[in-house]
């Protein structure tokens, strides 16, 4: 049977958005649910956001840079902290949660019928910095596969807010010297990467950036041949 699994991440605090996604994705018969990162801040969703993460129990739970901003909260000032103090204050056990967000890992490698797939916010080892924007060329997006990742087929992540689909080609980042001027199909080592944009607040025009209300997430689909089938998802919101 195929897998049909529901991606998600950034949804910073925007519980209508997050109530958007998971309906459209439980309508679009998902079955499993991965989380890259950033649930809380700078929108105001608190206990009720926590909850309703509880209802959609992902497999997969990531901490994403916003996540770190709310378990180090307390002992920072800055804006970003102030912001995350308020939410923490207005949950029911702040003690419980952080327990629970500080046991999410950084990345998380998964097989689902032969498709090898890493997973991240932002980088394997940083949840943090602009590495992988937009600008990101294959040299930067190949650092998705470095060490012990090498074997993944596909890696996904999050943090820029930017759906995006695209092939690196890990070849021309070990033989960047004496690569060959024409693109070589035999030689080439091509990996999927993919962006899932953001539940809550994506960056990506020509859509006006925060005046909009959708949600961004991507369903994928895996046959149990291993045929992949990523699906961009926007849905309207109230
Ligand atoms: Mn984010």
């Amino acid at each position: 049977m195929a897998t049909k699994i529901a991606l998600f991440s950034d949804v910073h605090g925007n519980l209508a958005a997050l109530n958007a996604f998971y309906a459209s994705s439980k309508q679009l018969g998902a079955t499993e649910y991965w989380f890259l990162g950033d649930l809380f801040g700078p929108g105001d969703g608190a206990q009720a956001l926590w909850d309703k993460m509880q209802v959609i129990n992902p497999t997969v739970k990531i901490r994403g840079n916003w996540d770190d901003f709310f378990l180090n909260c307390q002992a920072n000032h800055d804006q970003i902290a102030k912001c995350e103090q308020k939410i923490a204050h207005r949950l029911t056990s702040y003690t419980k949660t952080r327990q629970a967000i500080a046991a999410w890992p950084l990345h998380l490698e998964k097989r689902v019928n032969g498709v090898y797939f890493g997973l991240s916010h932002n980088l394997p080892t940083h949840n943090y910095g602009d590495s992988l924007s937009v600008r990101a060329d294959n040299q930067a997006l190949a650092a998705l596969f470095a060490d012990n990742r090498q074997p993944c087929d596909v890696a996904i992540y999050a943090h820029i807010h930017h759906p995006t689909m695209r092939y690196v080609d890990l070849h021309a980042c070990s033989n960047a010297k004496k690569l060959e001027k024409d693109y070589n199909y035999n030689q080439a080592d091509e990996r999927l990467v993919l962006n899932i944009g953001s539940v809550g607040m994506p960056f990506d025009r020509p859509a006006c950036h925060r005046l909009e209300n959708r949600a961004e997430f991507l369903l994928l689909t895996i046959k149990e041949d291993g045929t992949l089938t990523p699906d961009f998802k926007r849905v309207a919101y109230q």
